[in-house]
């Protein structure tokens, strides 16, 4: 039976195309999405794709990621990675590994983007690398998935 990591998208990520596109560049979510489930295939993994503007509601889908036993989390948890315990609580009760993704280079940006609470339960983080990222972290992800076996 094939495997499910979810990944989920942090608020403003629906905006990805128009947004800003000389930091994010000109690709849509629904770009991400597809590469993402490309990627994933190619890996034998089935996925789960999401974003939210609210905190809430990604919190609940963290919730529900550890209900499901998923097999792995890749997490773009955009302006909220700065600020957010509530997600970092949620991620620090998950056993399955986490992959942190920012589309930019956050540690050339604002001081204020240096820091992530994520990262410190995060197995890896992927930044820089433009939407190419995702699939760098899903191509790790599998690896650890598939090492663990
Ligand atoms: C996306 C955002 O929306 C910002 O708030 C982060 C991240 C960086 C990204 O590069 O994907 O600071």
């Amino acid at each position: 039976m094939s495997k499910t990591i979810h990944v989920l998208n942090g608020p403003n990520l629906n905006l990805l195309g128009p947004r800003q596109p000389q930091i994010y560049g000109r690709a849509t979510l629904a770009d991400v999405e597809k590469l993402c489930r490309a990627t994933a295939e190619r890996h034998g993994l089935k996925i789960e794709f999401r974003q939210s503007n609210h905190e809430g509601e990604i919190v609940d889908w963290i919730q529900q990621a550890r209900a499901e036993n998923v097999a792995g989390l890749v997490i773009n948890p955009a302006g909220y990675g700065h600020t957010s315990v509530a997600i970092l609580d949620a991620l620090a009760a998950m056993d399955a590994p986490i992959i942190e993704v920012h589309i930019s280079n956050i540690h050339a940006r604002e001081p204020f983007r240096r820091r992530s609470y994520v990262s410190q339960v995060a197995r890896a983080v992927v930044c820089g690398f433009g939407i190419e990222g995702y699939s760098l972290a899903i191509a790790g992800l599998a690896a650890m998935i598939d090492a663990k076996d």
